[in-house]
């Protein structure tokens, strides 16, 4: 296929589902220091950064920690993360993802991964597609956090592709502006409602056709 274009793709969301164990992780934590939050709020928590992340729970509990302990708490809290990190493998990856990224490979389109984690090559690792990728930027290559267009921006240098040529997958609203301020093609994945801002929204990757991918790389 003769195109100009690259993809990026969001991590947790749109290649697995780790909110589930940030949710239990972060939970842990809050509950340890004697409050609790909801699954409601938890989704206040996708795509942000892991400082900002705790920064908001401890708002939500009325409570503050000198900078010491909050750093013990943000690796207390990754270490109970990656317990269920370790358990993870090719199962975990979200219906639908494995024959886009074949299509790509098949059809030679670049594709990088954009993701604000710090775990995010372990987490490629575990689920056997860390290979797969062109290029990888995550939590700890950026110095600032989604919805500033960093992490995309580089992932699109890396790739050697324009911005405007750059098509990002996000299930975050953070993620999906951050896409949008970097002038990319935002494809969200997940609720319109809530994904409004997006160029296109899809519930899942199941929903993603091939058909789709293909004009939006020779559009
Ligand atoms: P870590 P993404 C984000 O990943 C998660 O959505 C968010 O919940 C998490 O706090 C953030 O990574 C940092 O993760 O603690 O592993 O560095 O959606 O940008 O792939
Ligand atoms: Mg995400």
């Amino acid at each position: 296929m003769k195109t100009n274009k690259g993809v990026i793709f969001d991590l947790d969301g749109v290649i697995v589902d780790t909110a589930k164990f940030h949710f239990l992780a972060w939970r842990k934590l809050a509950n340890d220091l004697g409050f609790d939050f909801t699954e409601e709020q938890n989704e206040q928590l996708k795509g942000v950064s892991r400082v900002n992340s705790l920064k908001k729970i401890l708002d939500w509990g009325a409570m503050e920690l000198s900078d010491e302990e909050f750093k013990r708490q943000m690796a207390l809290k990754n270490e109970n993360y990656l317990s269920y990190v370790e358990e993870m493998d090719e199962q975990e990856i979200l219906p639908g993802v494995q024959k886009v990224i074949d299509y790509l490979i098949k059809n030679r389109v670049p594709f990088a991964l954009g993701s604000a984690s710090k775990n995010a090559r372990t987490i490629l690792e575990k689920i056997n597609l860390l290979e797969k990728f062109d290029a990888i930027v995550d939590g700890t290559d950026v110095s600032k956090a989604k919805p500033d267009p960093e992490v995309f921006l580089i992932a699109a240098e890396k790739l050697k592709i324009k911005p405007e040529n750059s098509i990002v997958f996000e299930d975050s609203v953070a993620g999906v502006q951050a896409a949008n301020n970097a002038k990319m093609i935002s494809v969200g994945i997940g609720e319109k409602k809530i994904l409004g801002e997006a160029d296109y929204v899809f519930p899942g990757f199941t929903e993603v056709e091939l058909d789709f991918i293909k004009k939006l790389l020779t559009k």
